[in-house]
């Protein structure tokens, strides 16, 4: 037998075996319906926040928004307080995704850093949902963001002081926790839309809290005494914190104008006692529509990838009258 007629039998061989193994393998089974998707209800989610902290009335708010919604609608919430910490916010959502979870909402404390966790989220296929703040992470590393434009919310700040202020003046600045996207988008918003003739003589984080408002307040006053024509501040809490010290000082409601963010009751009294001349509102209640969003989530179903809330500002006209109907 030449070669070529040895390699060519060697082919039909086999050519023969296979389609005979073929031939021999267990029939397909027949065609079964596919099994009912399962549609799942709010009794089927667990849904961890790990709460970033409790610096401001606005997180209060924000924290019972959470509960009450989880418990109204039967939703199993992991939550917990990380204290304004990061790496407890880290070490939160790993539990998390230990735990299985359904879903994580997170509202990052600070933008930067959680790519990594936000990895191991998505390796372990649970969504998250950012929640309020902003990240810089990449937007394929979470499903969906949900809460305020906070550039747009500093844009309306310094809009209010184009109007206090129509000849200029110098203004101070009580920004929030360093490096947080309300913080960053709050300053870049603000910046972008104030007139030039109002200049920001210092700005110095109170961190949102009422407890470090006031002695930056006390601090600024020392220093730029006769010098000041208003203040920004980016929460109402710092705001609470600074009038103590302003009142320290001897200074009456009117002679500093001042603009200050987030529309909590606090917000409201110091606008009805004259200190605030406008609130630019920033919404906690974030609850509902994240439990919403998550069971999409859950469902499969098609989601909005950046959710922006509706917001406005206050002034004292209307202040008294809405104080009482106020949820925050
Ligand atoms: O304005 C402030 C809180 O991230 C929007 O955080 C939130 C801010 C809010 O401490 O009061």
């Amino acid at each position: 037998m030449s070669k070529k007629m040895f390699y060519n039998l060697l082919a039909v061989l086999m050519l023969a075996s296979l389609v005979l193994s073929a031939c021999g393998a267990p029939a397909a089974p027949a065609a079964t319906q596919a099994p009912a998707k399962k549609t799942y209800t709010y009794a089927d989610m667990t849904l961890c926040y790990p709460q970033l902290g409790a610096e401001s009335d606005w997180r209060t708010a924000n924290t019972a928004s959470f509960k009450e919604t989880a418990q109204k609608l039967g939703v199993k919430l992991i939550f917990s307080d990380a204290q304004q910490k990061q790496e407890n916010q880290i070490s939160a959502i790993r539990s998390c995704i230990q735990q299985g979870v359904n879903v994580i909402a997170l509202p990052p404390v600070v933008e930067t850093g959680w790519d990594a966790v936000l990895q191991e989220a998505k390796d372990a296929n649970i969504p998250v949902i950012v929640v309020d703040r902003s990240v810089t992470a990449d937007p394929s590393l979470y499903a969906a963001h949900i809460g305020s434009d906070m550039v747009i919310e500093g844009k309306r700040s310094a809009e209010e002081f184009n109007k206090l202020l129509p000849n200029g003046g110098n203004i101070l600045e009580l920004s929030g926790t360093t490096g947080s996207g309300a913080a960053v988008g709050r300053a870049k918003g603000f910046r972008e839309a104030l007139n030039p003739n109002i200049k920001i003589i210092d700005s110095q984080t109170g961190n949102f809290t009422r407890a470090e408002g006031k002695p930056v307040m006390e601090a600024f006053l020392k220093k730029y005494a006769g010098q000041i024509d208003g203040v920004f501040f980016h929460n109402d809490d710092m705001a609470i914190g600074a009038v103590e010290a302003i009142k320290a000082a001897g200074l009456k409601p009117g002679d500093l104008k001042m603009v200050s963010i987030d529309g909590t009751r606090g917000g409201f009294q110091l606008m009805i006692d004259g200190w605030l001349q406008a609130d630019v509102e920033c919404n906690p209640l974030l609850g509902p529509q994240t439990m919403e969003l998550a069971l999409k989530l859950m469902n499969g179903e098609a989601i909005t990838k950046e959710v922006l809330t509706n917001e406005s500002v206050f002034y004292p006209d209307k202040a008294a009258e809405l104080l009482p109907t106020r949820q925050y």
